[in-house]
């Protein structure tokens, strides 16, 4: 009979269904997660001042959709609603972003104080409910007026302003936020931002700035980077002098990291695979880790890529409590000998020397979500932790977001679009690897965060992409619905 049952059980786990909350260690927190832009809208309330994603999304031709966030999912007024459907669902966190112009409507100066108390009318609601708040200081909503003042990521200024505005969070609400990230994504921002243009602040010089008024696609980037990881050391030991006694929190980043397969496994893929994720991962989390950029980095973009000085590598080295993951996808990568189209483009995103697909001879990875760049490959993020583990001596991961997106079709019922089996299947599988990579491989990851609590504003995808555990109907006052994946997700906390 015993023999049966485990026989049952296995079987049971192979299909998924086995897995629940108690699979995982003692104390592994799951939450969902979000940003200030794409869930806030009142971009004109309270005093907060315009950000660069503002006008960025009120250029023409810039969001699919042509939709802009001005009221996006209204979470600046819903958000007590909102808590009652995390904790309902049994969430043990909330991951959300501050809106840097909602402090500083000027970005720096005067503090907005009606921005400080909608915080903390949001963190003390959390903590009421139980939920442990999860605050990301920048997602990408930079203050308009820092752009206008000096040109924002791409001036040495932003470090100090920055720093001033981390140390006014970590002032004022660090009594009660215990979990802090510096930033959301500073390889998507920077790249997109800076050199594909297809993000604020909208800089490129590809394809003759035939979509872009200004930049430089083969230098910026690795200037915004550079002045990012500086803030983000400035931050860091700020809160280490200032706070952290105190307060005894801890303070993370959360990198975004697409696992790379290599194409084929002759050397020159397995290797190229590598420097794509040197370019990636590697551009943002080395210096914090090892003080410098990784050497592919430093011999292949040479005089562009700014240096550290001495100071400035020790204080970055070892500046971080956890490592903060965004995963939602695997590509592939070869070695790109020719690199024909980087030589034509002269971007950054060339001079990793690798090409990068989501399919190979015609066929797909993996099963794609809405985003075209969303492929689901669960096994690649099993890799991507193991690859973590080695690299950087297995420190404390975060799995900040996971998920995936389906469109936002007006042709499918409400009751339809609430039937998200794929999502389910998404979490269970990628769940499973995680759980995989923590028993097995022994990764020493302590939570996860579900992108997203509710559908939202998709960047330049706009209402396009729907990646919610709940439904927001877009045509009727942005009432909320659970999706399939929501009440899996209660079940999946509450069994076991
Ligand atoms: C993350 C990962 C990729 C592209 C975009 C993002 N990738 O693997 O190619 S952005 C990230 C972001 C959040 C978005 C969410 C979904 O932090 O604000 O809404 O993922 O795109």
């Amino acid at each position: 009979v015993l023999c049966l049952g485990i026989l049952l059980l296995v079987v049971h786990g192979c299909f998924g269904e086995g897995i629940n909350r108690k699979s995982f260690p003692d104390g592994f927190v799951f939450g969902t997660a979000s940003s200030a832009y794409q869930y806030e809208g009142a971009v004109k309330e309270d005093g907060r001042g315009p950000a660069i994603w503002d006008k960025f999304a009120h250029t023409f031709g810039k969001v699919t959709d042509f939709s802009n966030a001005d009221v996006a999912v209204d979470q600046y007024h819903l958000y007590e609603g909102d808590i009652q459907l995390m904790k309902d669902m049994g969430m043990d966190a909330y991951r959300f972003s501050i809106s840097w112009p909602r402090i500083f409507p000027n970005g720096s100066g005067e503090i907005n104080q009606a921005g400080i108390d909608h915080y903390n009318r949001l963190i003390n609601s959390l903590l009421a409910h139980g939920i442990e708040p999860y605050v990301t200081l920048y997602h990408w909503d930079l203050p308009q007026a820092l752009a206008d003042k000096y040109n924002g990521w791409l001036d040495t200024r932003i470090i100090n302003d920055f720093a001033t505005y981390a140390d006014t969070c970590f002032q004022k609400f660090g009594d009660r936020v215990k979990n802090w990230m510096t930033f959301n994504e500073p390889h998507t921002f920077t790249v997109q931002g800076y050199d594909v243009g297809l993000q604020a602040p909208g800089r490129c010089s590809i394809l003759l700035r035939l979509f872009c008024r200004a930049g430089n696609s083969a230098t910026e980037p690795y200037i915004v980077g550079h002045n990012v990881l500086l803030s983000h050391a400035a931050a860091f030991d700020i809160y280490k002098r200032k706070y952290k006694a105190k307060q005894n929190g801890r303070i993370g980043l959360a990198f975004d990291a697409i696992w790379y397969e290599p194409g084929t496994n002759k050397t020159e893929d397995i290797e190229a695979a590598q420097r794509v994720q040197d370019f990636q991962l590697g551009w943002f989390l080395d210096p914090i880790m090892f003080g410098d950029y990784p050497s592919s980095m430093k011999t292949r973009v040479g005089e562009r890529l700014p240096k550290f000085s001495k100071v400035q590598s020790a204080l970055l080295k070892g500046s971080l409590d956890f490592v903060g993951v965004n995963h939602y996808t695997t590509w592939y990568a070869w070695h790109n000998s020719t690199n024909i189209i980087g030589v034509l483009l002269n971007d950054s995103l060339s001079d990793s020397g690798s090409l990068t697909l989501p399919w190979k001879n015609g066929k797909a990875i993996g099963d794609r979500a809405n985003s075209i760049w969303l492929y689901i490959v669960p096994e690649g993020f099993r890799s991507l932790l193991n690859y973590i583990k080695n690299r950087y001596g297995n420190p404390l991961v975060i799995i900040t977001e996971n998920g995936m997106d389906d469109p936002n079709s007006p042709f499918i019922s409400l009751k339809d679009a609430l039937k998200d089996e794929k999502r389910v299947k998404y979490h269970i599988e990628y769940l499973r690897n995680l759980l995989a990579a923590i028993k097995e491989d022994g990764c020493n990851v302590k939570g996860y965060f579900a992108w997203s609590l509710l559908d939202n504003w998709e960047w330049g995808a706009g209402f396009s992409s729907r990646f919610g555990l709940f439904f927001v109907d877009y045509n009727d006052n942005l009432k909320r619905y659970a999706k399939n994946s929501a009440i899996w997700f209660k079940n999946f906390l509450n069994s076991g």
